[in-house]
């Protein structure tokens, strides 16, 4: 069995990685660049290594720095996790090299896969075929003229060594050919740096199944269930679940031994995920991932596995300890990507900083994979998810609940996330009838109206006066001995005042703060955000005060309201006393 496992690699998947490493009693080495440097995967695990630089190319994408720290560190095996080198055949090459285990596949795998025309070569070589194409090399527009005239229109131009949609080219007709083939092979060169591109039939409304695998190295290989991952916007994955919706069993059976066809055809070993195309009953091979991928833990949800610790076993020389007979898979899991983006208007607007709040839910049937804890800072120099809530189900209805119900409990503060995005697919009828495609997210569902934190309009201010302008905040209330959870609007005094609140899941989160209350809570004045009496002052000059604190008791509209401290330090100043009438806005302590 491995002993230490470098993991180069960070954020949710690094975490993932050392956990399982941790159950099998195997040491971990962690990496780090200069702002991961009290990340969690650091904190996880038993080593952490600087590899110097911010960017991921001057860090997580250095490979003399990661192989001096397996030199130092006396890692006997490397977990590229995925993204980075994760299906880099150099990289794989350069390890394996020095006697020491790639925790993937051969790289000649890799180097097979990585190629779009090789990698349908070697499926159509095992009997499995991509959508109706051709795979030589496009020189000119008649070859897509002359493929349209016999497949029918539209076509589709990729890129041989693109991914994830970019450099795709549909061509409606003719005419569009010429443009179309200078402007895909423009971008391929660009994008990949590579421009040879090929030509297929274009599905107009498919849906995007792929098929987990895993291959030992005593010639087992098994596939372990599909995942439908069609929720994508821009080729970036919103939602995945396994079984895939409306999907006959026969066709499940049929993609899971193509799929072992194609690994096989490839020499593969380890965990891999084939990818395929289907519409109308067929399916279509597409390409093949030759890593674990983000979405594998709704895999391991209905089948009971740990992926990773099969990826380990695997890369041991171990074989696979069941047969394709002792696969099963039951229930149904679901998937969200809780990114740091701001999907306000459909713009899914990057929201890098720092999660000044996360609370994790829970229960029966759920599971966040993070990559960070209050507190911790998402960078704009690395992909932004932030975690994966996963839930498991006894069907699809009852998935579909309960991940519902676990976004709205989870409380990311301080960034937005894609999670108010992740509600509106959810909850869409298309959805629900799984009968979206991989163009619905774009095409189809309306995230017009979604906001950052899905908080209805602010009122219209009261005759006369001013428009304050005003937030919405979850408010935990006490009247007459008993307890309530309210919103209440309340004039924005952002950081200078928190309202104790539950904090919100994606519905009710606390809004974003401007940057003048920052300001005004690094002064430390502590207001109350509405009109009411002192019923409890908590602090006297001279008291120190934690950072959430509360300071005075306020009753306001037949509530009590905590009025808590926004900065730790000192009280300076007491402005108050109980039985006292406050204004919204009313200091009524300083914190120095
Ligand atoms: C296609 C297609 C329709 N017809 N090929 C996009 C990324 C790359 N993996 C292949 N992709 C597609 N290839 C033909 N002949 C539609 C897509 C596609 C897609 C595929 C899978 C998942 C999401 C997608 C989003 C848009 C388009």
């Amino acid at each position: 069995m491995l002993k230490k496992v470098l993991i180069a690699n960070r954020g949710e998947i690094a975490v993932r990685v050392i956990r399982t490493c941790r159950e099998m009693g195997i040491a971990t080495v962690a990496v780090y660049s200069e702002l991961d440097r009290d990340a969690l995967h650091v904190r996880l695990a038993d080593e952490a290594y600087a590899l110097g630089g911010q960017t991921a190319a001057e860090s997580y994408l250095n490979t003399e720095a990661i192989l001096d720290v397996i030199e130092r560190s006396g890692a006997d095996a490397v977990h590229p996790g995925y993204g980075f080198f994760s299906e880099n055949t150099d990289f794989a090459r350069a390890i394996t090299e020095r006697g020491v285990t790639f925790i993937g596949p051969p790289p000649e795998a890799i180097e097979v896969m990585g190629d779009k025309i090789s990698a349908r070569h070697a499926a159509e070589r095992a009997g499995v075929s991509g959508v109706p194409g051709r795979t030589d090399v496009l020189t000119s527009p008649d070859q897509v003229v002359a493929f349209g005239a016999e497949f029918g229109w539209p076509v589709a131009i990729k890129a041989a060594f693109g991914g994830g949609g970019r450099g795709m080219k549909v061509v409606a007709g003719p005419d569009d050919a010429a443009d179309a083939l200078e402007s895909a092979m423009r971008e391929s060169l660009s994008y990949f740096g590579r421009d040879e591109c090929y030509v297929e039939r274009y599905l107009a409304w498919p849906r995007h199944v792929e098929m987990q695998v895993i291959c030992d190295t005593h010639g087992n290989a098994l596939w372990l269930g599909e995942r439908d991952c069609s929720a994508q916007r821009r080729h970036q994955k919103l939602v995945e679940e396994s079984p895939a919706p409306n999907f006959p069993h026969e066709v499940r059976v049929a993609m899971g031994e193509a799929s072992v066809k194609v690994a096989k055809a490839c020499g593969y070993v380890n965990a891999g995920t084939v990818e395929f195309l289907y519409q109308d009953g067929e399916f279509f091979f597409l390409e093949m991932n030759t890593r674990l991928q983000v979405e594998h833990p709704v895999t391991e949800l209905v089948t009971g596995l740990d992926l990773v610790e099969w990826q380990l076993k695997v890369a041991a020389g171990e074989p696979l300890g069941f047969t394709q007979d002792d696969v099963q898979c039951n229930g149904h899991a679901i998937e969200v990507r809780i990114n740091a983006e701001n999907p306000a208007g459909g713009a899914f607007t990057p929201s890098p900083g720092t999660i000044s709040r996360m609370v994790a839910p829970g229960g029966p049937g759920v599971r966040l994979d993070a990559g960070y804890e209050s507190g911790d800072t998402v960078s704009q120099y690395y992909d932004n998810l932030v975690a994966k809530l996963v839930v498991w189900g006894h069907d699809r209805e009852a998935a579909r609940k309960r991940m519902l119900r676990a976004i709205a409990e989870t409380v990311i503060e301080g960034v937005a996330t894609t999670l108010p995005a992740d509600i509106a697919i959810l909850e869409h009828p298309d959805f629900v009838a799984g009968e979206h495609s991989t163009n619905w997210v774009e095409q189809t569902l309306d995230l017009s109206g979604i906001t950052a934190y899905a908080a209805p309009p602010a009122p219209a201010p009261a005759e006369g006066e001013e428009a304050t302008p005003r937030v919405l905040r979850d408010v935990t209330a006490e009247v007459d001995g008993r307890r309530y959870q309210v919103k209440l609007w309340v004039p924005d005094l952002g950081d200078a005042v928190a309202v104790q609140g539950s904090g919100g899941g994606a519905r009710g989160a606390a809004p974003k703060r401007t940057k003048s209350a920052s300001a005004a809570a690094g002064s430390g004045t502590v207001a109350v955000p509405m009109q009411g009496t002192i019923v409890k002052v908590l602090v006297d000059v001279g008291d120190t005060v934690e950072l959430g604190q509360t300071v005075c008791v306020l009753e306001a509209m037949k509530m009590e309201n905590n009025v808590n401290a926004e900065k730790a330090g000192t009280i300076t100043e007491v402005r108050v006393a109980p039985g006292e009438s406050v204004g919204p806005g009313d200091v009524i302590a300083i914190i120095e």
